[in-house]
């Protein structure tokens, strides 16, 4: 009897054991991972930003079909982008203007919206994307393709989405009034027929709209919805404006998105913050390595398949988060430095001088020798 309860108890205590030993191994790299899940939830649990918002709204744009200067789909664009915007808290401004293109008269626009609250007296910062979508898709790798038109969910419509989304929380989360967000028309549009690139951008950088308003700074937002994407510090705003290159990419790395925001260099890119540089104001640009990374660049492929919430949600929470903080940091944006644009073609000319006149150099030596 004595060693029937002996073994009984042994028996149960080489159960525990083995069950206390399966429970601690089975369950402790689940709770590594839950308390991971957990730990981001709470990380984002007060963020504002709705990466499913984002992700309808540039699915609603490209359903718009084909978005060029000019087209039924632009125009439709227009109204599905300012329909974003409650009509009681926002002013909404169409800034029209006509251009010709292939010997027709485009009729093209501008959209710049802010709070209606907006204080005039204090300085502003901006928003910016461009809305148009590029009428040919000469990226294409079919032959067949190349004038097709691009349906530019990510270089269009992600960058719309995207600035609108932030403006809304921006206004209605973090009560900041002092910003505009502003579309640009026709930047994507250049070598098709006798078009440049950048024309809205181009045409609002020297307008009063632009010129008499008292601005701090301004951020692009381009392609910024493709999955993998990766965003490089783009060398023409890391050259003008790398205080708040700083400030954002910092601020991703904080939330742990290095690995989409990388301090890598791309570019320059002639893009639509360049001629706002040209005229002082500090503005960078956040794009994705088109061409490299985001193959479908320029093709009839820049469509719903290659949008990710994923990356949607990255850019959405580092930019709600920095610019929340920024909006506080009077001091930080007043001693932002003034820009003095210098093209990197004109800077590299020294450069260019030096090696001509030492081919010509050694090319007339080589004749005297002769
Ligand atoms: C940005 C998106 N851009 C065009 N689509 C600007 C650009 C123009 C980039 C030419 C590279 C070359
Ligand atoms: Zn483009």
């Amino acid at each position: 009897m004595k060693m029937g309860i002996k073994t009984t108890n042994k028996t149960i205590i080489i159960l525990v054991v083995i069950w206390s030993t399966l429970f601690l191994f089975s369950s402790l790299p689940f709770k590594q991972v839950e308390s991971n899940i957990s730990e981001k939830e709470n990380t984002f649990s007060n963020f504002k930003f709705n990466d499913t918002y984002v992700y309808d709204l540039i699915r609603k744009q490209v359903d718009l079909g084909p978005r060029y200067p000019g087209s039924e789909g632009i125009e439709n664009a227009r109204h599905l982008i300012t329909s974003q915007l409650n009509q009681t808290k926002w002013k909404i401004d169409f800034q029209n203007f006509t251009e010709i293109w292939n010997t027709e008269n485009i009729t093209c626009v501008n959209i710049i919206c802010e709070p209606k609250e907006r204080n005039h007296s204090e300085q502003a910062f901006l928003l910016l994307a461009h809305y148009d979508t590029r009428l040919w898709a000469n990226k294409d790798p079919d032959p067949q393709k190349k004038k097709d038109p691009v349906p530019g969910a990510n270089d269009g419509a992600s960058g719309v989405a995207v600035a609108l989304e932030l403006g809304k929380i921006l206004l209605d989360y973090y009560n900041s009034t002092n910003f505009q967000l502003v579309f640009f028309d026709a930047e994507d549009q250049g070598e098709i027929y006798d078009w440049n690139w950048l024309v809205g951008s181009r045409y609002y950088a020297n307008s009063p709209d632009f010129l008499n308003e008292n601005l701090s700074f301004g951020i692009l937002l381009d392609m910024v919805g493709a999955e993998d994407a990766v965003f490089k510090r783009e060398r023409n705003s890391w050259n003008n404006a790398k205080e708040l290159v700083s400030w954002i990419w910092d601020e991703a790395h904080s939330l742990n998105f290095q690995n989409y925001f990388s301090t890598s260099f791309f570019g320059p890119i002639h893009d639509d913050h360049v001629p706002l540089l040209e005229k002082g104001l500090p503005t960078i640009d956040i794009i994705d390595e088109f061409g490299i990374r985001f193959k479908q660049w320029h093709t009839t492929s820049d469509n719903m398949t290659f949008i990710d919430t994923e990356t949607i949600a990255v850019v959405g929470l580092t930019l709600e988060s920095a610019l929340s903080g920024l909006i506080n940091e009077t001091e930080f944006i007043s001693n932002l430095p003034s820009v003095n644009f210098q093209n990197p073609i004109i800077l590299s000319s020294p450069i260019i001088l030096i090696l001509l006149w030492a081919v010509k150099r050694s090319y007339t030596r080589k004749k005297d020798f002769n």
